[in-house]
C-alpha cells in the first residue's frame, strides 16, 4: 500500500485552528504516534503525510496541517499558504475545532467555503472530555459533528465509521482501461525506449496500464516501435487495442492495418484524469487562436529536460508549424489565477501522470469558467500528426464529438 502512487491515494486533510488538536487527532487515526503534539501553538509547519489503508475508502494519505491561523509574520504566512494549498487537493477534509470554545471569525469564514465546494467533510469538535459549548454544537451546520477527546481517544471509532460512510462519495479515478477491455483479451504496448525514458525503468502510465491488463485478466505484448511490425507479425492473434506512446504515433499508425483499433497512453490517461471531450472539442477553438497569440503549456511535475523535451520543445515546434507561426509560449506548473488565466488563447495540459484526477479537474473547470479553450499532450500531439480520429475510435462519444466540431 505503501508503495501506491500518490495520484492514486485518496487526500485526507486534517486542518484547523492552531492548538485545535489536529496533531493528537492524527496519531489517533493511525494508531501512532507519528506527529508531533505539543500545548505550543505552531508546533507543526509543513504539511506532514502519513500513508495509511482505511478499509473501504482503501489507500489514504493523511495530511496533518499547520494551523490556518499561523499569520503572526511571513513564514507563518507561509505555512498557511502551504496548509491551502493541501487543502485544494482534499478529497476528504476533517475541520478540527475544539469543542469547549466558541467558533472565532476565521473558523466561521472557513466553515462557509468548505461548504461552498461541496467536499465530503466531517467538523471534528476535539476536547470533547471539557464538554461541548453551545455555540459549537450549532456550528457548521450541514457538516455532520463528531466528537473526540484526543487524551482517551473516546470518539476515534465513530470518526472512523462516519469517514467509511464517505467511501461512496469519493470522485474516484477510473483504471486506465476500464470499460476498454474484456477479461482474456490481447493488448499490444509500444513503449519507446527514447532518450527520455527513465534508466532501467517504466514511466508511471505504462506501469499502471501493465498492472490493470493483469487485472482484467487480459493478455499482453510489449515492444518498442522498432520492433512492432516484427512483432505484431509474429502475434497469433490479433490485438483488441494497441496503445502507444504518443510521441511515436505516425510511425505505429502508419505500421499497422488501418483497422486495428490504437490509441495513445496519452488519451488513455486523459480520459482517466480529465475531461476527453473538453480536450477534444478544444481541439477545434485552435484555428481561432489570432495572430501574436499566447499559449500556456501547464505541466503538473518537475522533470529533467531534454533536448527534445515535450513541453518546451515538440509541442511548440508543432504547433508553430500546424496552427500558426506567430505565438509565444509559456510554461507553468501551477494554474494561474482567473485574471492571469485570461491573457491565453489556448492551454495545453501534460498527461497529469503525477496529480489525482481532483487535481487535473480543477484546472479543466478554471478553464471552463474563463472560456478558454485547453487539450492534453496526447490528444494535441495526435491531431498534429494527423492521427485523429484514429486514436480516438476506441471512445465512441468522444470520436463522435470530434466528427462534430469543424477542424
Ligand atoms: N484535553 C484535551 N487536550 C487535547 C485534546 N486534543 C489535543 N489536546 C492538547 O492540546 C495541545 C495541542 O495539541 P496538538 O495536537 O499539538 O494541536 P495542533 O492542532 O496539532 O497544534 P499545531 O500543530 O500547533 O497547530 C496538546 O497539549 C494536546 O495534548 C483533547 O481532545 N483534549
Ligand atoms: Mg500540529
Amino acid at each position: 500500500m505503501l508503495t501506491t502512487p500518490k495520484a492514486e491515494r485518496l487526500t485526507l486533510v486534517i486542518y484547523g485552528l492552531r492548538n485545535s488538536g489536529k496533531s493528537s487527532l492524527t496519531n489517533n487515526l493511525l494508531r501512532t504516534s507519528a506527529s508531533i503534539v505539543s500545548d505550543r501553538p505552531g508546533t507543526t509547519t509543513d504539511p506532514v503525510v502519513h500513508a495509511m489503508e482505511m478499509g473501504p475508502l482503501g489507500p489514504v494519505s493523511v495530511v496533518d496541517t499547520a494551523g490556518f491561523d499561523d499569520l503572526d509574520d511571513e513564514l507563518g504566512s507561509m505555512r498557511v499558504e502551504r496548509s491551502e494549498r493541501k487543502l485544494e487537493t482534499a478529497d476528504i477534509v476533517l475541520f478540527v475545532t475544539r469543542g469547549d470554545v466558541p467558533p472565532t471569525a476565521q473558523e466561521e469564514a472557513l466553515a462557509e467555503r468548505l461548504r461552498r465546494r461541496n467536499l465530503p467533510c466531517l467538523t471534528v469538535l476535539t476536547f470533547a472530555d471539557s464538554g461541548i459549548c453551545d455555540e459549537k454544537s450549532v456550528f457548521a451546520p450541514g457538516f455532520r459533528k463528531i466528537l473526540v477527546d484526543n487524551r482517551s481517544g473516546h470518539g476515534i471509532e465513530d470518526l472512523d465509521m462516519a469517514l467509511q460512510r464517505f467511501s461512496d462519495k469519493i470522485e474516484r479515478e477510473i483504471t486506465p482501461l476500464e470499460g476498454l477491455v474484456q477479461a482474456g483479451e490481447m493488448i499490444l504496448l509500444v513503449t519507446p525506449i527514447d532518450a527520455s525514458a527513465p534508466k532501467a525503468r517504466m514511466i508511471l502510465p505504462q506501469v499502471e496500464t501493465i498492472r490493470d491488463i493483469l487485472d482484467k485478466d487480459c493478455v499482453m505484448t510489449v515492444t518498442t516501435e522498432k520492433r512492432l511490425s516484427h512483432c505484431y507479425d509474429a502475434l497469433k492473434e490479433r490485438p483488441s487495442l494497441v496503445i502507444t506512446d504518443s510521441q511515436a504515433f505516425s510511425e505505429v499508425g502508419a505500421a499497422l492495418p488501418e483497422d486495428q483499433l490504437l490509441t495513445s497512453f496519452s488519451i488513455v490517461f486523459a480520459r482517466k484524469k480529465g475531461d476527453l471531450g473538453f480536450f477534444v472539442e478544444s481541439l477545434g477553438k485552435l484555428k481561432e487562436v489570432p495572430p501574436g497569440g499566447r499559449i500556456l503549456v501547464l505541466e503538473a511535475c518537475k522533470h529533467h529536460r531534454m533536448n527534445d523535451d515535450i513541453g518546451t520543445v515538440k509541442i511548440p515546434n508543432l504547433f508553430r508549424k500546424k496552427v500558426r507561426p506567430d505565438v509565444s509560449f509559456e510554461l507553468k506548473q501551477e494554474i494561474p489565477s482567473s485574471n492571469e488565466l485570461r491573457n491565453y488563447d489556448f492551454v495545453i495540459n501534460c498527461a497529469g501522470c503525477m496529480v489525482t484526477r481532483r487535481e487535473m479537474m480543477k484546472r479543466v473547470s478554471l478553464l471552463k469558467e474563463n472560456k478558454i479553450p485547453g487539450t492534453n499532450y496526447g490528444l494535441f500531439l495526435a491531431w498534429g500528426k494527423g492521427l485523429l480520429p484514429r486514436a480516438l475510435e476506441p471512445f465512441p462519444v468522444e470520436h463522435a464529438l470530434y466528427r462534430s466540431v469543424s477542424f
